[in-house]
Formats: C-alpha cells, sequence, structure tokens
C-alpha cells in the first residue's frame, strides 16, 4: 500500500527570513498552523526540484522543545517532495558540526536541515530554529536564504503525506511507497559515528590519550547535544574520569541553562574552573557548533586568540600537516591576532562579514583551512561548520604537543602573546533591547560615518582619531557576490576598532553589539585589559548615545 501525499492550501508569513543562521523564533511562533510547514516547503522551493526530488538529505537537530515534532513534520514533507532518502540522527539528534560531517561524508545531494535556535534557550516558552545546509555542509549562501524568504512570502500551497510515521528511535533503515512516486527510504544513524571517526582521522588520538593521563578535563556541555559526542570522546575514546564530562544530558530545556559559551552563561565552569582542581576546561553551546576553552585557575582563552593560537600551531595537528598552503579567515568584527599570525607564514587572511556561511566558498575553493568568529566559534576545513569539539581537542593536541613546561593553556597563550603581541578586545552585549531603540542606536552612528573621518575623540585621558569609518560590505572572491550592510566600523589611526551591529539571531527585539578591539605589544599592558578597552567602550557609548537611548547602564553579556 501507498501512502497519499496531500496539497495543503496555506497563505504566507510576513516574517520568515533567515537570519545570521538559519529561522529562529519562538516555539509559540513556530507552533501556529504551518509556521514550520511553509518554511519547510519555501526551503524545498527555494532550493528546486532538481536537488530535492530523488535527492539524498540528512536531518536531526540540538533536540530541544519542538524539535520530535520537526523531525516528524520533516520526514513527511519530504516524502511528499519526491526526496529519495533521509539520513535522521537516532531520536531526531544530531549536532551541526556532525550533520555537516554527515552531509560531506555521505554526499547528502539534497543538503541537509538543522533543527537549532543554537546559543538560544530552549523550551516551550523560549527558541526554535531551522536551518538549511547545501551539499558542502555549510549554511546555505545570501543567494539561497533569499530565495527562501522569497518563496515564503509567495507560498500558497505545501505538500505532506501524513499518514507517514517512522519511530526514529531505533538504529536501522526502512523503505516506504509513496503514491506517485518512487520509494522513500528512512535511514537512522548512531548520530556520533561518522562525527567521532572524523575527529579520529584529524588528531593523533594516542598522544592526546596519552598526555590526558596528568592534566584533568572538566568538559561541560550545558544540557546541549554535545552529551554524547564528549562522552564518547573523552571518556570512551581518550579514557578520562567520567566526572570529566558535566551536564551531558541532553534535554529539552537544556535543564533551564543557557547553553551559551561564555563567562556569563557558563560561569559555573568558571567557578569550578577557579578551584584549580582542572587543567583544561571547556563548554559548547546548545548545538555544538560554539566553543570556549579555559586553562587552570580560569584562565580565559579569549576566541580571537584561540584561532590565532591554533593557526600559529597547525602543524601540531595530523590533518593540517599537509595543507600547509591555505589561508585563514576571521568574521570582520573578530580580532585580527589571527592576521599576525597569517602575515608571519605567509599567509592570507580574509575578513568576512558575520556568519560561518561566509567561509564556505573560501574552504571549497582551497583559499583557507582554518578561520574563526569572536562569537566562540572556531573551526576548519574538515567540515563546514564551526565546531567545538573539535576546537577543544585542537588545543589538547596542540597543548600535548608543548614540552613538559609549557603544557598548560595560560603559559601557550601568554607565550603567544609575547611573540605576537597581545590583540585586546571586548564585545558588550545589549540584548532585548526595544527594536525601535535599536534601530535608533544604528542611526546615530551610521549619520555620522562621513563627518567622523578625521575627528578625534577623547576618554580616560587617550586620544584617538579616527581613520576610517563606514558599513562594511564583502565581495566574495570566489562567486564575485556582494553582501552590504555589515556592521558599522569606526577604525581609529593606529588600528583600534569599534564597531556596531545588530544581532541576527536573536527572537525577540533587538540585541545591540558593540565590539571593540585594539593591539598592543608592550608586556607591561598584557593584563590589563580594561584600562586598555575602557577609553575605547566610552568613546563608543559616546558617538552611539546609547545608554541615554537604550536606558541600560550596563550591558547583559560582556566577553
Ligand atoms: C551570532 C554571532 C555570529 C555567529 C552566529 C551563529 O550572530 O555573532 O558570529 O555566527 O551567532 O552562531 P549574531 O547575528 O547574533 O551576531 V550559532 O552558534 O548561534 O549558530
Ligand atoms: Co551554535
Amino acid at each position: 500500500m501507498s501512502l497519499t501525499v496531500q496539497t495543503v492550501s496555506t497563505t504566507p508569513f510576513a516574517d520568515q527570513k533567515p537570519g545570521t543562521s538559519g529561522l529562529r523564533k519562538k516555539v509559540k511562533v513556530f507552533q501556529q498552523t504551518n509556521y514550520l510547514e511553509n518554511f519547510v516547503q519555501s526551503t524545498f522551493n527555494a532550493v528546486g526540484e532538481s536537488v530535492i526530488k530523488g535527492g539524498h538529505l540528512v536531518l536531526g537537530g540540538d533536540g530541544r522543545y519542538f524539535n520530535k515534532h520537526a523531525v516528524e513534520v520533516i520526514l513527511k514533507m519530504s516524502a511528499a517532495n519526491g526526496v529519495k532518502k533521509v539520513t535522521v540522527g537516532q531520536h531526531g539528534i544530531f549536532s551541526t558540526p556532525a550533520v555537516s560531517a554527515t552531509i560531506r561524508k555521505l554526499g547528502a545531494s539534497s543538503g541537509g536541515i538543522i533543527l537549532t535556535a543554537s546559543h538560544n534557550p530552549g523550551g516551550p516558552d523560549n527558541d526554535f530554529g531551522i536551518k538549511y545546509n547545501i551539499t558542502n555542509g555549510g549554511p546555505a549562501p545570501e543567494k539561497i536564504t533569499s530565495a527562501i524568504f522569497a518563496q515564503s512570502k509567495e507560498i500558497a500551497e505545501y505538500k505532506i503525506c501524513p499518514d507517514l510515521t517512522v519511530d526514529v528511535s531505533k538504529i536501522g533503515s526502512c523503505s516506504l511507497q509513496i503514491e506517485g512516486l518512487s520509494s522513500f527510504e528512512v535511514e537512522i544513524v548512531d548520530s556520533c559515528d561518522i562525527y567521532v571517526a572524523l575527529m579520529k582521522e584529524i588528531f593523533n588520538f594516542e598522544q592526546i590519550e596519552s598526555f590526558l593521563k596528568n592534566f584533568k578535563l572538566n568538559i561541560d556541555c550545558l544540557n546541549g547535544v554535545t552529551g554524547p559526542y564528549a562522552k564518547r570522546i573523552f571518556v570512551k575514546e581518550l579514557k578520562c574520569d567520567a566526572k570529566s564530562v558535566v551536564n551531558s544530558e541532553s534535554l529539552e530545556d537544556f535543564g533551564g541553562l543557557h547553553p551559551d559559551p561564555n563567562l556569563t552563561y557558563a560561569k559555573s565552569l568558571l567557578d569550578m574552573m577557579k578551584l584549580g582542581e582542572h587543567d583544561f576546561g571547556a563548554a559548547f553551546d546548545g548545538d555544538g557548533d560554539r566553543n570556549m576553552i579555559l586553562g587552570k585557575n580560569g584562565f580565559f582563552v579569549n576566541p580571537n586568540d584561540s584561532l590565532a593560537v591554533i593557526a600559529a600551531n597547525q602543524d601540531c595537528i595530523p590533518y593540517f600537516k599537509n595543507k600547509a598552503a591555505a589561508g585563514f579567515a576571521r568574521s570582520m568584527p573578530t580580532g585580527a591576532a589571527v592576521d599576525l599570525v597569517a602575515q608571519k607564514k605567509g599567509k592570507k587572511c580574509f575578513e568576512v562579514p558575520t556568519g560561518w556561511k561566509f567561509f564556505g566558498n573560501l574552504m571549497d575553493a582551497g583559499l583557507i583551512n582554518l578561520c574563526g568568529e569572536e562569537s566562540f566559534g572556531t573551526g576548519s576545513d574538515h567540515i563546514r561548520e564551526k565546531d567545538g569539539i573539535w576546537a577543544a581537542l585542537a588545543w589538547l593536541q596542540i597543548l600535548s604537543s608543548q614540552s613538559a613546561e609549557k603544557q598548560s593553556v595560560e603559559k601557550v597563550v601568554r607565550g603567544h602573546w609575547n611573540e605576537f603581541g597581545r590583540n585586546f578586545f571586548t564585545r558588550y552585549d545589549y540584548e532585548e533591547v526595544e527594536s525601535s531603540a535599536g534601530a535608533k542606536v544604528m542611526s546615530n552612528v551610521e549619520q555620522q560615518l562621513t563627518s567622523l573621518k578625521g575627528q578625534s575623540f577623547e576618554a580616560m585621558g587617550v586620544k584617538y582619531t579616527v581613520a576610517l569609518a563606514d558599513n562594511f560590505s564583502y565581495k566574495d572572491p570566489v562567486d564575485g557576490s556582494l553582501t552590504e550592510k555589515q556592521g558599522l566600523r569606526i577604525v581609529m589611526m593606529d588600528g583600534s576598532r569599534i564597531i556596531f551591529r545588530l544581532s541576527g539571531t536573536g527572537s525577540s527585539g533587538a540585541t545591540i553589539r558593540l565590539y571593540v578591539d585594539c593591539f598592543s605589544s608592550d608586556a607591561e599592558l598584557f593584563d590589563q585589559d580594561s584600562v586598555v578597552l575602557k577609553p575605547l567602550v566610552e568613546i563608543a557609548l559616546k558617538i552611539s548615545d546609547l545608554v541615554q537611548v537604550t536606558g541600560r547602564q550596563e550591558p547583559s553579556v560582556i566577553t
């Protein structure tokens, strides 16, 4: 007996514009009749029948509330739209890096769908998200996300097999007959297998394992999707004590935790590390693509430095040994520490807009093999997403390759500063500001862009003169596409920068991000972050009038 395909009439929603990384909304928004269905059909329509029909799709999410329901709906719609095969993570769960690895490994011709709102909290009153990844394993580029948005504004119907049900809790395959179409296969896999195998190809696990005999880990999964991966890798493969991995149950509401690995939301990890009992700490976000690295006594590794340290020590990682030619990349607001490494190594360093989707073309073209963002994202061309566990393993491989007296996170970072100088960085996030206030702060700055050049500002006795002020735009060197209005930049004569951006991942109101960075090679200043950065923050607040406009005396999060 074959399953019937139904064509259901629907009307468009006006707000299905994918942001920095897919569509993110409150669960309540996704629960509106046809909301999810519209977006999925718009995605299939935008990608096109030639890619979807007869194709192979990878599907899974970070396990947050609504994940289960979304998997069921997407399976029913994939079948009705003629997809030939869907590979689903067991229980519908897959970390973002694992989806990317799986798409690539299996050569999934229709790409993949990832269900996550990443670092945003989960549960019935919190966020859900969905994004489409292309066949290279990476987030869909702007060309596709704009097409999805265009489709979502015109959609009149979607296709679904209402009676299709698949038990995704059991590993195995099943084949179903769909009316008027060929068979539809669902393959349920252990979502860790392909990912773990890939990590074992990239790193020298024996070396890390023997190093970890005397090096104590504290890995915090914040009850996100990485729990099972971390247990497999750190406990089973690398033989660490089971207590090395905490908050390792993937929960629908992340146990009430905010799965964002930074000093505010992963404070419990920081506090644990401060006790001095562990040598290395790491935390990951809800979907497993972000990482925060801490050293003994809570020594914080800024993500800009983390990227630069990995770049400088690439040769310690077996995967990179034969890939010496490729360059590096970072998002525009990311501090330029990695640029200095590139310079020293005679490599190119690209600067792209915020969002991992901008790295994909550079990787596919072999121009870069390592990249990162200040927002706790680090990754390489082993996949096309940033990768939290990979970053922790990269650090462990680097540490295990140091001489005995240098096997400490802090020593590696300080050694790096001594060699290259230090790029100081801070980010102020003003979360859930009223949308109109967010827009006003941006327009305050934008209006001054043309007049700022040449102006001098003084704060706390330090004087800066503006060398450049613009709205960042990026021309992709591979396909020539132009992406405009990616952040307001004020660059000072000495290279120090102030950047304003509105977040594209929030689900309510506006989140203003203020990024400040500067450089010094004066070792006396290396421990005086706030002394070095504070004047620039003050100047930024003055130029934007942020406190007055938003009524916020302090940011919600400081990195
Ligand atoms: C934020 C970060 C950005 C990151 C994006 C997705 O975007 O700033 O660097 O790529 O989140 O990360 P925005 O637009 O809110 O600044 V994840 O881990 O949420 O997929
Ligand atoms: Co994420």
